[in-house]
């Protein structure tokens, strides 16, 4: 019951489901000048944290760019915004401020004090929505592992915070130590708990993919930005109903469906969560499941919402992740765009996509509102998708000629870079065979 009470309080306790609030983006005078050829701007951060709040019911009443000179160890922002939004606070009744950045603990408690309101940073408003959102046992289970990590972790950094304000004078520690003391054992024996949970739960989706592949269908995923249109798609073509609608993050667990290819043969189709920037590191672990399914794919189809300002970071955003989840491989070579929205798009804007697509077919434009493209897009995943191989990146030593010669005998290599002592392939290759070929190298 204890444990229960605790999830309840770290998913609803920053901020309630309905309520006013207040979003704020603090954003550098000059972006750093890694920063300053990224093409999102200040603005679309903004209403990208406007559309976060949102996706959990909150009214935004108020939403500013706050400028960071300098970020400030007590309260984040200058005292003179802290000033002025707390007016704001109190003028519009704002229950929940949203602040689009990491807020430590201390600038967290700082600025609940000085506005009289819940302060929350953009890691637990992405974690209030994974938690509203998580339909599944395992999802529900992953987002409790990256909540309470989130809370773990500020935890011991606020804990320790107070005892370096204590000094030496251990007689001024009062009751609140031990209570964090305790509150750190019960959330580290929960979060082992949940771990051996989801382990449990992972073996029975590894016999159940198992299963799978032993019935020959390639998977197809469908990655891409929250709000792309993934489900949508993913609905067109499966004819399925899984929610679709205008909120980020609308789909949370891995849903797979039978997909018809025009030349007879089946996939199975898989849609997964949305990606988006600056996810919290946390969260890319606790969501590796769902990612799984994509790095087992056969095919990775990139949705992209092609009437979005920001497509172009969105773009890397997504390719990032994919690389960072090991498949750089796929992401250079084997990845199919869908370019959604089509209809929403400038004749003239519409007219350039389509003449530079048909020179590309790589990229497909598409409405999956009006099933614009779709045709021509399940045909590029019919000719794509190649039964049970799969695109890998392998290191093989130059010396090693035979096996280098191995796998152009039984592979595709789709590109080869050599460094002086390695060839680094990235080939497409059946899992059997690469069972082989690792195997092979290790007799050898
Ligand atoms: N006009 C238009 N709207 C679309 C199209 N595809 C999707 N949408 C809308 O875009 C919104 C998001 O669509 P979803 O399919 O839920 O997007 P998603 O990528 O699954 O989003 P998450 O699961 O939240 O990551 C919904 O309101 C859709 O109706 C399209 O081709 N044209
Ligand atoms: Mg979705």
């Amino acid at each position: 019951m204890k444990n229960s009470n605790l999830m309840a309080s770290t998913l609803t306790g920053h901020a309630p489901s309905t309520g006013r609030s207040l979003v704020i983006h603090p954003s550098p005078k000059r972006p750093p000048r890694e920063l300053r050829d990224a093409l999102r701007t200040p603005e679309a951060r903004l209403e990208e944290a406007v559309a976060l709040a949102s996706a959990i019911n909150l009214e935004v009443a108020y939403a500013a760019l706050v400028p960071l000179a300098k970020p400030k160890p007590a309260t984040l922002i200058g005292s003179g915004s802290v000033e002025s939004l707390g007016a704001v606070v109190t003028e519009r009744e704002v229950g929940v401020a949203v602040v689009d950045a990491t807020v430590s603990p201390v600038q967290q408690r700082n600025l609940e004090k000085a506005w009289g309101c819940k302060v929350i940073d953009r890691t637990g408003l992405i974690l209030e929505i994974f938690g509203a959102r998580a339909r599944t046992h395992e999802g529900r289970l992953q987002v409790e592992l990256a909540a309470l990590t989130y809370q773990r972790s500020r935890l011991v950094r606020s804990w320790t915070h107070l005892e370096r304000q204590r000094g030496g004078f251990g007689f001024l520690g009062g009751p609140g130590e031990s209570q964090l003391e305790i509150d750190r054992r019960l959330i580290g024996e929960r979060i082992a708990r949940i771990k051996k949970e989801l382990e449990d739960t992972k073996r029975t989706r590894a016999l159940h993919r198992d299963a799978r592949k032993r019935v020959p269908y390639p998977v197809v995923a469908l990655v891409g930005y929250t709000n792309a249109g993934k489900s949508t798609l993913f609905n067109r073509l499966t004819r399925a109903t899984v929610r679709a609608e205008d909120l980020l993050f609308a789909t949370l667990d891995p849903t797979l469906r039978r997909l018809a290819l025009p030349s007879g043969r089946s996939a199975i189709l898989s849609d997964t969560v949305g990606f988006i920037s600056d996810l919290p590191h946390q969260l890319i672990a606790a969501f590796r499941a769902t990612l799984e399914e994509v790095t087992e794919a056969n095919l990775i189809v990139h949705v992209r919402d092609a009437n979005h300002p920001d497509t172009e970071a969105q773009r890397r955003d997504v390719q990032s992740v994919l690389t960072e989840l090991g498949i750089g491989a796929q992401v250079e070579h084997g990845l199919l765009e869908a370019l959604n929205k089509i209809d929403l798009l400038e004749p003239a804007t519409r007219a350039a996509l389509l003449g530079q697509a048909l020179r590309n077919d790589g990229a497909v434009p598409i409405s999956a509102a009006t099933g614009e493209g779709c045709d021509r897009l399940l045909s590029l995943i019919d000719e794509r998708v190649d039964g049970d191989r799969r695109l890998f990146d392998l290191n093989v030593p130059l010396t090693d000629g035979a096996a280098i010669a191995w796998l152009y005998r039984n592979g595709d290599v789709v590109s080869r870079r050599d460094d002086e002592e390695r060839a680094h392939l990235s080939v497409r290759l059946a899992d059997a065979d690469l069972g082989r070929f690792r195997s092979r190298q290790i007799h050898h």
